[in-house]
């Protein structure tokens, strides 16, 4: 696998459909999202002048925007830089929701994670802003949950990704406890005595800078690494394709309680079909 990048001129959406997403296969767009108004826009000093008070909290601590960014930008020095440093956007920066339209950048559409369906209840999914300072590292290799792809909008900065090929996990070590985490730390200088196996396994490792989109199928095992200070928005898609895997999930984190789980799997699977008659009727979502 390689991780090819490709310029909106040079794919279009069908052609991205057949030889990314059915495939499973990443990849970079060098100028997908410059139909947001975000792009360009998202910088440090302009979410300083227009939300620099906004509070969220990071590894249970309380930061306003102002202190996550002078930590990241190296003006607060007398504390660790946490990563990453999230905002849910609907909820904590929903005035700014309006500058990430249309969400799928013309590809990552339809979008069962637009429907109203879906966005009520808890399934992952969440469009999120992302800030790290230099050497921010994501904290373990993962799958994302749901079987979900994610679409990693890079506004400003250089972050670097590493991702392994889809069915890497018999050389990951999944978490018995959590198999969408792998057990491997420090995956530059891993510890071959506790994971031998993971010698077979063929990390790919680029970066994705400001104004690119990084796709990522689900399946596939990623990391990533801000090398500088970093802000990217990053959202989830779901179609009819990881539909069934993505009802598979939902039974399955609640499958210590029958009651629960059948309710939610119901509620999901009721809203798969919506979905699935509105893009035949071509509803309009977001
Ligand atoms: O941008 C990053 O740090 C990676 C985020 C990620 O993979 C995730 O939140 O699932
Ligand atoms: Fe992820």
């Amino acid at each position: 696998m390689e991780i090819k990048r490709a310029s909106i001129q040079e794919m279009s959406p069908k052609q991205f459909t057949e030889e990314h997403w059915k495939p499973g296969i990443p990849l970079v767009f060098t100028d997908a999202s410059q139909v947001w108004e975000a792009n360009g826009t998202f910088t440090p000093d302009w979410f300083r002048k227009n939300y620099g008070g906004r509070r969220t909290v990071v590894e249970d601590t309380e930061y306003t925007m102002n202190e996550i960014l002078d930590l990241v930008e190296g003006k607060d020095t007398s504390r660790p830089v946490p990563y990453p440093c999230k905002y849910h956007i609907e909820t904590q920066l929903p005035e700014v929701r309006p500058m990430l339209k249309p969400l799928g950048l013309n590809y990552a559409t339809p979008n069962w994670m637009e429907s109203s369906w879906f966005s009520k209840g808890q399934w992952g999914g969440a469009i999120e802003l992302f800030i790290g300072g230099p050497g921010g590292q994501f904290p373990y290799i993962h799958l994302d949950y749901y079987h979900l792809s994610a679409w990693i909008n890079q506004l400003y900065g250089k972050k670097q990704f590493t991702v392994w090929p889809r069915g890497h996990e018999k050389y990951l070590y999944p978490d018995p406890n959590d198999p969408w985490k792998s057990m491997v730390t420090d995956h530059d200088n891993p510890d071959y005595e506790k994971f031998p196996l993971y010698r077979n396994a063929t990390p790919i490792t680029f970066t994705v800078g400001a104004g690119e989109t990084l796709f990522i199928p689900f399946g596939i095992w990623h990391t990533a690494k801000s090398l500088e200070p970093t802000m990217s928005i990053a959202f989830d898609l779901l179609i009819g394709h990881n539909f069934p895997l993505f009802l598979k999930d939902v039974w399955w984190f609640r499958r210590n309680n029958k009651l629960k789980a059948l309710a939610h799997s119901g509620y999901a699977a009721l809203a798969g079909t919506a979905c699935k008659l509105g893009d035949i009727a071509g509803v309009r979502r977001g």
